[in-house]
């Protein structure tokens, strides 16, 4: 034995020994090849915590100064009901607000609108009036407490809402602290509660960060955020790269209206997914960092504007509606990696996340994951206590080179604001999220309980259910009573004069360059002074945030103020298009995939055409991940696939299976209208004379309802965690073909 030290060549001899030579490089989806071990070598100097470029964490202290923001996201029925909900929360130690609005808000129609009659207080709570949001921070001091909007559509009227709601709570707006998420191009690329056509939209957002710039400087006027794309699969590089590469668009767009950067950068904030791959997901967040302040610094701000804060979300569609209690220790893991990886603020997932909102029991452990970690564990008295490792350190730097070369592919396509609008990154995440479909199904990715170790039967658990109908009745009642007693001519007045600042484009000064993306170098471009001179710009006649707080001050709702400049900027629509020829191939070599397109053939050859299926999406459900990927499953498989428009009511969806002449509709829902949308399509169905056309049923449906759905006539329901060959063998048995399913078939 000699006292040499051990070489990494002599660790790869050692290991080569343990596994027979066998290769142990991992390829992640992001298309890094992880070693089986990391050394000093692969590690750079991350440098300090609160120092640009803020790799380790923004402040110096950071948790050690100041735990991040225990804050849960939450909103369902009433504003009265929520209200009570958060009250009960933040009594049990959570330590900041995050409002849920339901769709029908989010996409600016007021709760008697008949667009909505299946989204009314569903998946968040109904604001129509100021009244209502003063009712749901009733006893919760603004000044003091601070509040995160999950807004994008009708962005105007809420946070109007909002600001006037404080006003006569006797709290000015220049106290408020909080967020708006206010991002408006990832709406367009993946989550979909946009109201107006881009243009328009882009406009809004630089109008909010010019007015609370300007009014509000507690206040962070956007949460730029990655989470939906996570959430609609995209990868860890993608979510980096769509993310700053918004970031940027927003800051372009703000420079363009003559704002000075150090005057709103300091206020921009993001929100990032956090998903199972822990060591991933703490580089992500340092990788986002260290972009930021180099993107920042290309742009001329300082270094408090070069600071990336972000709040982080643990991942849902990481969790299973199958052996539930699995899903509180996915939540832990994800709750570490985000502070580990120095998150800001932070909201836990509930247990139910899979089938429901959360219940007041749910929620508590949910809330309780974050408590424990910052009262018992001690990981609070660190600052980035993962900062050094070999691992992380050269995973930080990995994601980040390759995030920094998409995020120069963005912009060479024109920025994002044109890349969204040629659909580019919404393919590539179709893509990533057909590709998981496909690994899942394979059980090539393991999810315990799910395509591993399976339980033969499940335990049900309590969920929440709402009563839409009567929380319907209660908004529109109140808006009555709104309506009945403001002074209408001023109400009129404030929507006149909203609709006059809407049709006033504000000037554009010329567009704004850089950062040179292309020297990949911090701070050298001269960009100062590519910013144009401007002054006097966003004057109250024409910055739609001020004239929507009057609007508010006088009693209009948020519809009257949405369709007052829906009359102007138009309602913007978009077809789906689904990704073909990823889900198929990567099952070229599976027996229940091949079976399931020799059944679609028979099919196909007894009808003498193809079997034909529209995928339906209907109210003001936008979340189209799962949507899509059956889309492109059934495409590959054989089916002749309709992809519905989103935001269809029954009766429109109805129209079009019969148009298309479809065998089979399924209808996928993910924000709880289901007991209302799909009862009424099959009613729908049957007024046409078409009968005949089976209705199947996907998505976040607790099984408490199915009895409910098949008694409305549904044929087949598949929940999350459904595997897709499975789907399609169910599917081909009511058109007529037996296959069995895929597990009991195989081996
Ligand atoms: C923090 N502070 C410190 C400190 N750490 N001071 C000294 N030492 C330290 N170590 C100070 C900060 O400077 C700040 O003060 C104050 O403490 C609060 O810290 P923060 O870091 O700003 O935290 P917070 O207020 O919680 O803000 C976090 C944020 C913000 C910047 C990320 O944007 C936010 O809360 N976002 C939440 C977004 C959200 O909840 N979204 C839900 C989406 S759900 P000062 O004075 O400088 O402000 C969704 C789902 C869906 O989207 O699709 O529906
Ligand atoms: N209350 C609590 N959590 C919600 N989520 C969505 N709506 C609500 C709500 N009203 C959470 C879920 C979902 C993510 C987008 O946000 O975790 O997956």
């Amino acid at each position: 034995m000699t006292d040499k030290k051990p070489t990494i060549d002599d660790w790869k001899a050692a290991a080569d020994k343990e596994v027979k030579g066998r290769d142990l490089t991992w390829a992640t989806p992001e298309g890094i090849d992880v070693k089986p071990v990391y050394t000093a070598e692969d590690a750079g100097d991350p440098g300090l915590p609160g120092f640009a470029p803020y790799t380790r964490g923004p402040y110096a202290s950071m948790y050690a100064g100041r735990p991040w923001t225990i804050r849960q996201y939450a909103g369902f029925s009433t504003a009265e009901e929520s209200n009570a909900f958060y009250r009960r929360n933040l009594a049990a130690g959570q330590k900041g607000l995050s409002v849920a609005f339901d769709l029908a808000t989010h996409r600016g129609y007021d709760s008697d609108h008949p667009r909505v009659t299946g989204d009314v207080g569903k998946a968040g709570v109904a604001i129509d009036t100021i009244e209502d949001m003063k009712i749901l921070f009733d006893g919760i001091p603004l000044d003091q407490m601070s509040v995160s909007m999950t807004m994008n559509g009708a962005v105007l009227p809420c946070l109007a809402f909002y600001i006037v709601a404080a006003e006569e709570q006797g709290v000015s707006q220049d106290q408020l602290s909080g967020t708006i998420q206010n991002d408006i191009l990832k709406e367009f690329m993946v989550r979909n509660t946009y109201i107006y056509p881009p243009e328009p939209s882009m406009r809004i957002v630089s109008d909010i960060i010019a007015y609370t710039a300007d009014h509000m400087p507690r206040f962070n006027s956007i949460s730029i955020s990655g989470y939906h794309m996570h959430e609609a699969g995209a990868t860890a590089v993608q979510e980096l790269a769509f993310t700053l590469a918004d970031g940027m668009a927003y800051v372009r767009a703000a420079l363009e209206r003559g704002l000075d950067i150090d005057k709103f950068a300091g206020r921009l904030s993001f929100f990032f997914g956090i998903g199972m791959n822990f060591f991933m997901e703490v580089a992500k967040l340092r990788a986002a960092r260290t972009l930021w302040s180099r993107i920042i610094a290309d742009f001329g701000g300082n270094a408090r504007s070069q600071m990336l804060r972000t709040h982080c979300q643990t991942s849902g569609v990481s969790l299973t509606e199958q052996d539930p209690y699995n899903n509180v220790i996915r939540t832990t893991i994800e709750a570490m990696a985000a502070t580990f990886g120095g998150t800001q603020s932070l909201h836990t997932n509930a247990l139910d996340e899979a089938v429901a909102l959360p219940t007041d029991f749910s929620a508590r452990i949910a809330r309780n994951t974050q408590l424990i970690l910052q009262e018992e564990t001690g990981m609070t008295n660190v600052a980035d206590p993962l900062g050094g490792s070999y691992y992380v350190e050269a995973l930080t730097k990995q994601l980040a080179d390759k995030a920094w070369t998409l995020i120069e592919e963005v912009e060479q396509a024109g920025g994002m604001t044109h890349a969204v609008e040629k659909g580019i990154p919404k393919e590539h995440i179709e893509r990533a999220a057909a590709a998981r479909q496909a690994r899942v199904d394979r059980a090539e990715d393991v999810i315990v309980g799910v395509n591993k170790y399976r339980r033969d039967t499940e335990d049900e658990i309590d969920i929440l259910d709402i009563d839409n109908a009567k929380v319907r009745a209660d908004q529109i009642r109140r808006i009555e009573q709104v309506r009945g007693a403001r002074d209408e001519d001023k109400a009129q007045a404030a929507l006149g004069a909203l609709k006059e600042g809407a049709r006033h484009t504000p000037v554009r000064p010329e567009p704004v360059e850089g950062p040179s993306l292309s020297s990949g170098e911090a701070g050298k471009a001269g960009l100062r002074q590519a910013q144009p001179e401007r002054s006097g710009e966003g004057s109250v006649e024409t910055n739609l945030l001020a004239l929507c707080v009057e609007a508010a001050r006088a009693r209009c709702t948020l519809g009257e103020m949405s369709s007052a400049m829906e009359d102007v900027f138009g309602r913007h629509g978009v077809s789906v298009t689904p990704v073909k020829g990823v889900y198929g191939p990567a099952h070229k070599d599976d027996a229940g995939w091949a079976r399931a397109v020799e059944g679609t053939k028979s099919v196909e050859q007894r009808m003498g055409r193809k079997p034909r299926i529209l995928v339906a999406k209907m109210g003001q459900d936008g979340h189209d991940r799962g949507a899509n990927v059956v889309a492109s499953a059934f495409a590959d498989l054989g089916f002749e696939v309709v992809s519905g428009p989103l935001f269809q009511t029954p009766q429109e969806a109805a129209e079009l299976a019969v148009a298309e002449e479809v065998d089979v509709v399924g209808a996928s829902s993910l924000a709880a209208g289901h007991k209302t949308l799909i009862p009424e399509l099959i009613s729908k169905l049957k007024d046409a004379g078409h009968a005949d056309i089976r209705v199947v049923a996907g998505g976040v449906i607790p099984p408490q309802d199915y009895g409910f759905l098949r008694d409305a006539g549904v044929q087949a329901i598949f929940g999350p965690g459904t595997n897709l060959v499975n789907a399609a063998g169910d599917v081909l048995k009511l058109l007529g073909h037996n296959m069995p399913p895929i597990n009991e078939a195989a081996e």
